[in-house]
């Protein structure tokens, strides 16, 4: 136990002045302006934590370390609370402070808390209870929180309990540094120097994942090597589960379907044969004789050329009960990846995984959750939900989100995710009814499944500001909240993080959280509006190609999504076409499949309608195609003008890598509109609209452009 006694003189305790390069994340803790500190410093006069585990060591650390920084206080030992102003952080059996309130801590289970105003002994208290160490950690973020962001303190009365059980980071990091799809630099993990040196970056990634709940990180990528299950390799991810186990979070892999044959020796991966179901149920025990608390596997099996259970004629099902089965006597999990389409199956790739999974609803173990990408194409820009939420309840379905920005402008462009996973999760299935929604099928409340879970494709790299761009690192914020609680809002969520990363002055915080929220519409307006997708650069994915045709496969094209034409152009998904709208419930088919009733936004993923089709604004199609790329132009003129006027406002380091990549973000907007127009325009044959600037370049030129060295391609 602990207490805290402030500083006289705050100066004495501030801490050093040091640039600000966005390493501290939302974590900066820097002093709170003096009104609010002085009132802030009454309220937080004694700290009263245990250390007697290493979480509660970490949740008192992280509490000194915070209060320090933002009301300048000198940490003094004690264990009992003889001033007003205490605050109290533990469980029944880590304070008996605590133990002496008789809260209810029991209905807060192993990672909730609550967060009470009281009195003891006359001395009024804040008190952060949970009836587990990890609570208590997640409690103590939550206060710190509170200050950070200059709420109210003295009359407390909260309680939290995370409403998905697996919140997880999923990396794509190769062994050798690379991260595919990663865009913030080399791979975190510094693999070659594991398992004896530990950078304390590891534990800076625990605090941050902490902080907003996340309990769980897929080391290596689903792309998978087998060396990541090697002895060699168990050790070294064995000592990154040590420096994470304190903050709560549990180690996971991904496993590569075929490691039997690649490390084990054996002639086949075939999930019924015997001996390769020995070697799983071997490699598992050996994984927890180094991992006690292993979280458990995660798979991509038959798709984009990894192995998996139909090389050998079984099904999914049969690949996932394999390597439950063997998880199962310890307690693991089975993430298994919905993310399928076939190499020979000519139809229509949005409707593959659907056609795939559907038929094995209930035939999973019940340690094994389906994790579904949130659409059924790929991290587009935007995408309806995807039809297998809802329609799976045998199933628990696992959310996989997309934080890294691969279709969505990599590092540079300033697009806040929010909204997209706002949208998904709160999109109706209409599966049960009204108010059926995706969040609901997440939480398991719609199916009454326990298991539940949410993985996001982690944005994080060696690079010094983590996530490539200070703007990148909101995606990883708001993906971890909402992973917590998924009927969060996107635009609550961006304030808190704006006030914990920039600044608490109204003058910032509001055009900020505007511009943010604005921002992901704005770049499927300026790369795929009105529902087009999938038109980015062969291979690596940077910038436009929407004239991307041939090659290996149809559905890596761009021709096979947009199916313009000289007539028109859009994906026919309705009963005429592919006919993708009956995947989705009778209620969101006939919606769908409906001219009048297509959200707009969608109309070119579910029609496929001539240039002249008059749309919602009395524009025609052309025309408003060619209106929504520019209105997405303008919005990040808007964002850089907005942004220029907080010079000042923000710390100059901060706000000139800002500023510039916002530059880069305008022309790359104006390079997709342009070369979106100019392509497209060979087919429609249509004049651009009154006022409509002509693109800077021919097609030829766009066409010619090449990228062999774009960051963070797949291989
Ligand atoms: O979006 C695509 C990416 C691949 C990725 C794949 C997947 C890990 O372009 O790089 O591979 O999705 O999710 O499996």
């Amino acid at each position: 136990m602990a207490v805290l006694l402030f500083c006289t003189v705050a100066m004495a305790c501030a801490p050093a002045a040091h640039a600000e390069d966005g390493y501290d994340l939302w974590l900066r803790y820097p002093p709170t302006e003096s009104a609010r500190a002085t009132a802030y410093r009454a309220q937080v006069s004694q700290l009263l934590a245990a250390d007697a585990t290493p979480t509660q060591a970490a949740t008192r650390a992280e509490l000194l370390r915070g209060l320090r920084g933002l009301l300048g206080v000198t940490p003094v030992p004690a264990n009992t609370v003889t001033q007003a102003g205490a605050v109290v952080v533990g469980t029944p059996s880590s304070s008996p402070t605590i133990a002496r309130l008789r809260l209810d801590t029991r209905r807060l289970g192993p990672e909730g808390y609550l967060i009470r105003s009281v009195a003891i002994d006359g001395h009024a208290v804040t008190v952060i209870a949970a009836d587990a160490d990890a609570g208590a950690l997640y409690g103590a973020f939550h206060f710190l929180r509170l200050l950070q962001t200059g709420q109210p303190i003295a009359k407390l009365d909260l309680r939290d309990t995370p409403r998905v059980k697996l919140r997880l980071l999923d990396h794509w990091d190769d062994l050798d540094g690379h991260v595919e799809r990663g865009y913030a630099g080399a791979s975190i993990w510094d693999w070659h120097k594991l398992p004896d040196y530990l950078d304390p970056r590891y534990t800076d990634y625990a605090r941050a994942n902490a902080s907003l709940g996340i309990n769980g990180t897929v080391l290596n990528n689903v792309n998978s090597n087998a060396l990541s299950l090697t002895p060699a390799y168990l050790e070294k991810a064995a000592a990154l589960a040590g420096v994470f186990r304190p903050y709560g979070i549990r180690v996971f892999l991904s496993a590569r379907f075929s490691a039997p044959m690649e490390i084990g020796g054996l002639k086949t991966a075939d999930p019924l044969d015997p001996a390769v179901k020995r070697w799983w149920r071997d490699k598992a025990d050996e994984i927890y004789r180094v991992i006690p608390d292993f979280g458990g596997f995660l798979v991509k099996a038959n798709s984009e050329g990894q192995p998996g259970p139909q090389d050998y004629g079984r099904s999914h099902a049969d690949g996932a009960n394999l390597l439950a089965d063997a998880l199962a006597p310890h307690g693991g999990t089975v993430m298994w990846r919905a993310f399928v389409y076939s190499h020979e199956e000519p139809d229509d790739r949005a409707k593959q995984a659907y056609t795939e999974f559907v038929p094995l609803d209930g035939k999973f173990r019940g340690n094994v959750l389906v994790q579904v990408k949130n659409g059924a194409i790929d991290f587009q820009p935007r995408e309806p939900f995807h039809p297998l939420f809802g329609a799976m309840p045998k199933t628990p379905l696992m959310m996989e989100f997309q934080i890294t920005k691969e279709y969505l402008g990599f590092a540079t462009h300033l697009v806040y995710l929010g909204p997209l996973y706002e949208e998904t999760l709160k999109a109706d299935t209409h599966a049960k009814g009204k108010d059926s929604t995706v969040a609901k099928v997440i939480d398991g409340s719609l199916d009454g499944h326990a298991l539940t879970g949410m993985a996001g494709v982690a944005n994080i790299g060696a690079g010094r500001n983590w996530s490539g761009s200070h703007f990148d690192q909101a995606n990883w914020y708001v993906y971890g909240r909402l992973a917590w609680n998924p009927t969060l809002s996107s635009r609550a969520i961006a304030e808190e993080w704006v006030r914990m990363t920039f600044s608490n002055e109204e003058g910032v915080v509001a055009p900020v959280v505007d511009m943010m929220m604005g921002s992901r519409e704005a770049a499927v307006d300026y790369m795929t509006p009105l529902g087009l997708h999938h038109l980015m650069g062969r291979s690596h994915h940077y910038g436009p190609g929407p004239w991307v045709e041939g090659g290996p496969r149809a559905d890596w094209t761009s021709v096979y999504y947009h199916r313009a034409n000289r007539e028109g152009i859009g994906f026919d998904r309705t009963a005429h076409g592919s006919n993708a709208v009956a995947q989705y419930s009778p209620y969101l088919a006939r919606e769908f499949g409906d001219l009048q009733r297509v959200p707009e936004e969608f109309l070119l993923w579910f029609h496929h309608l001539p240039w002249d089709y008059r749309t919602r604004s009395g524009r025609p199609l052309w025309d408003e195609l060619v209106h929504r790329y520019t209105s997405g132009v303008d919005y990040v003129r808007g964002m850089r003008s907005t942004w220029s006027g907080l010079e000042g406002k923000v710390d100059a380091e901060r706000h000139a890598q800002v500023a510039a990549f916002l530059g880069i973000q305008e022309k790359e907007a104006q390079w997709w509109r342009d070369a979106s127009i100019a392509y497209f325009q060979t087919l429609s044959g249509r004049p651009l609209p009154a006022g409509e600037a002509a693109p800077a370049h021919t097609l030829e030129y766009y066409q010619s452009l090449e990228f062999p060295y774009a960051p963070g391609s797949g291989r």
